[in-house]
């Protein structure tokens, strides 16, 4: 049999570095982890093999380099050519693939994985990126504005538009919202399709902007399991002249997501990541969401779902979500033991916007603000379309929090002078 264990081998900088947490089951060791990890990820299996020969060993057996026995931890070291580059469902079908299913096993957790130069320039990576989109939208450093169209299914195409408008125009026709988006469960539906509901929020998109001055996005929702449909909808997107295309990446599968990014459309691609839960949350059998994260730069969206640092309804905490709009925003990284994560060099592939969303009211935007900076998008469907003055208030209230935060007025000061901010606050607190 193979062994894998070196604890005295150097990673090289060629090699791709997995991070792994395994739970063996009762008495199985770290050791022994390790061992089966690192074989059924690359070229072993569960005994010895009369195919196997001494070259195959000597240039493809990855290393374990490194055990950390308090924390679980298991470092591997494999050489790049174990990998198809340019091909990301073959790398992870190698390294997050058939080790989930391992009964050895009661929980497992691919931490992080860093990869080497070769694989992320093989990678589109994103085709905006933030100053892209601070410059097709004209808006400069500040975090963006935004909704979801609440409820998340039942509007008809008419209604959609109209809550659309309302909330680019705000309370008083100046003060209204940067981007409206779709749900990510609003598809095409009977009574609203994809094609009545483009055509008409977009016709209150020209109005919003001519009478607010201001640019405004869209993000139509695209998400169909057909590739060909979706790319339909992509064609009428173009067609009619909007910029931002949304895709539920999780559900759509990384095939997808590549494939479209590949195409080269032009659109900015707004990422949701609808189930990511069913991937990333602990304890069990998970991948973290800074791994998810990083693979989803790779394949080139310009803006991901992250987390609200807390502040909303969806798990995670401040540390959790700031280390994933690190991997998203920085071009170098380092390691951290604390968040277990290896560090990243991305060899100048561009940002990814992160997008605070979930749960979130216009008093939680101080606090997204500081852990996650001003290159975000504050985005609340309920903590708008619930205010008390509907939709229009809760677009200024949203408005007039981020302006609070650019001021640096406390919030509660500002919400003084400030009627839709302050009806929002007296809602939902801070
Ligand atoms: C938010 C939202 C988004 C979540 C997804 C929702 O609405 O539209 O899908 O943000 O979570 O359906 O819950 P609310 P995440 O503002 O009304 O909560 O961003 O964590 O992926
Ligand atoms: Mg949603």
């Amino acid at each position: 049999m193979l062994h894998y264990i070196d604890l005295k081998y150097k990673p090289k900088k060629t090699e791709l570095i997995v991070l792994y947490k395994p739970k063996p089951k009762r008495g199985k060791t770290l050791e022994y982890a390790a061992e089966q990890l690192a074989a059924e990820s690359s070229i072993g299996t569960w005994t010895d093999l009369s195919t196997m020969n001494k070259k195959i060993a000597q240039t493809l057996k990855p290393h374990v380099f490194k055990l950390d026995k308090k924390r679980s931890l298991v470092y591997i070291a494999y050489p790049i050519k174990l990998f198809e580059i340019g091909n990301m469902s073959g790398i992870l079908s190698s390294v997050c693939g058939n080790v989930f299913g391992m009964k050895f096993l009661d929980g497992l957790r691919v931490c992080d994985i860093k990869f080497p130069k070769e694989v992320i320039k093989s990678f589109p990576g994103p085709k905006h990126g933030i100053d892209g989109i601070r410059k097709m939208f004209k808006i400069k450093k500040r975090p963006f504005t935004g909704t979801i169209i609440k409820p998340k299914v039942g509007l008809n195409s008419k209604q959609h538009a109209k809550v659309a408008y309302d909330a680019w125009t705000g309370i008083d026709k100046r003060k209204g919202l940067d981007i409206v988006k779709d749900d990510e469960n609003l598809t095409s539906l009977t009574f609203n399709t994809f094609e009545k509901r483009v055509h008409l929020t977009l016709k209150a998109r020209k109005i919003a902007e001519k009478i607010t001055g201001q640019r405004k996005m869209y993000l139509a929702n695209i998400t169909h399991s057909n590739f060909d449909e979706m790319m339909k909808r992509d064609a009428l997107l173009r067609k009619v002249g909007n910029e931002v295309t949304m895709l539920d990446v999780i559900t759509l599968g990384f095939n997808a997501v590549h494939t479209y990014r590949l195409r080269n459309t032009g659109q900015i691609i707004h990422a949701h990541r609808a189930m990511h839960g069913a991937i990333t949350r602990e304890p069990g059998f998970s991948m973290s969401m800074v791994l998810l994260a990083k693979v989803y730069r790779m394949l080139g969206v310009d803006l991901l779902h992250t987390g609200t640092a807390g502040a909303g309804k969806m798990e995670g905490g401040a540390e959790d979500t700031m280390i994933v709009v690190e991997a998203l925003n920085k071009q170098k990284t380092p390691a951290n033991l604390k968040m277990e994560t290896l560090g990243q060099d991305w060899y100048g592939m561009k940002p990814v916007v992160s997008v605070a969303s979930g749960g979130l009211y216009p008093g939680a935007i101080p606090t997204v603000v500081k852990h996650m900076g001003y290159d975000i998008v504050c985005q609340m469907g309920g903590g708008c379309h619930g205010h008390p003055d509907a939709t229009k208030g809760g677009a200024t209230g949203i408005v007039e929090a981020v302006e609070s935060v650019m001021k640096k007025v406390p919030i509660r000061t500002y919400a003084k002078k400030h009627d839709m901010l302050n009806k929002a606050l007296k809602k939902w607190g801070v």
